[in-house]
């Protein structure tokens, strides 16, 4: 398998035909999608496992027994990447919040770094849509938070738009990520940083997401506030080689 394309779910019934459409559309070889599903109440699992019927063999459907958030879906999702045989994953929301038709430059970004990461923050990369000022201080604000907590020498963090070499999966201890919320993202980058991983930024437009329900919350962003200082005090002890 090539390429594997990751996408954790909660109720993405909305969305998950519509995103599979655009993904197989791109005439990219090899390419197979994941839904890796917390048992969403709207049925997206099924929905998903449906799919195979236009796209034969190509969609995977990991089912989960509950919601327990982005991080433990993400470990599980990338542990079953592995076990499938995928060269090169990519990780990316349902919501259709990430462009498809920039699927192909993480990709391409592949052949020079271990690691792609999608970026609005760099030039090039924006958002689409006027955020209100509330979102954006919590966006950005976030961002140069968990950057000097981190000390991470990227602009987006937070991305869950991400493309990543076997071997960083392979390498970056799985089963040592804490994180449930999107904060995984950046506890990510901090491991591969620490572990000396290439990595790219490439720039990219998110857009709102159209149509389903936001799954951000008040305890998501206040575990992004607390786990930043507590995956930092942890690092101190973790510095395990780049396995490639
Ligand atoms: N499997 C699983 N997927 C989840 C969980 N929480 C969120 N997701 C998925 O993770 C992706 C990102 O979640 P969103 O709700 O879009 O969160 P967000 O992008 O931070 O917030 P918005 O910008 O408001 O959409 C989507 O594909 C969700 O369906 C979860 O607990 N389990
Ligand atoms: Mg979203």
């Amino acid at each position: 398998m090539q390429t594997l394309i990751v996408v954790p779910t909660y109720n993405e019934a909305t969305n998950i035909p519509e995103l599979a459409a655009q993904l197989f559309a791109l005439g990219l070889p090899d390419l197979h999608l994941l839904v890796v599903d917390d048992n969403s109440p709207d049925g997206t699992a099924d929905l998903a496992e449906g799919l195979n019927a236009s796209y034969p063999g190509l969609v995977h459907v990991l089912r989960r027994k509950a919601k327990e958030g982005l991080g433990p879906a993400y470990v599980a999702g990338f542990k079953e990447a592995l076990r499938l045989g995928a060269a090169n994953v990519l990780q990316m929301d349902a919501d259709l919040s990430h462009p498809t038709h920039s699927v192909p430059d993480l990709l391409a970004a592949l052949k020079e770094c271990d690691v792609a990461v999608g970026s609005r923050y760099m030039k090039g990369g924006g958002v689409a849509q006027e955020w209100n000022l509330l979102r954006k201080l919590m966006s950005r604000g976030g961002d140069v938070y968990v950057r000097m907590m981190l000390g991470l020498p990227i602009w987006d963090t937070k991305s869950g738009f991400k493309a990543f070499q076997r071997g960083v999966l392979e390498g970056v201890g799985l089963d040592g990520m804490s994180s449930r919320g999107y904060i995984f993202q950046a506890e990510f980058m901090y491991r591969c940083y620490k572990m000396g991983y290439r990595v790219k930024e490439v720039p990219f437009i998110f857009y709102e997401r159209k149509a389903g329900t936001s799954k951000l919350s008040i305890s998501i962003i206040t575990e992004a506030l607390w786990r930043s200082a507590w995956i930092r005090l942890r690092g101190k002890s973790f510095a395990p080689k780049a396995k490639r």
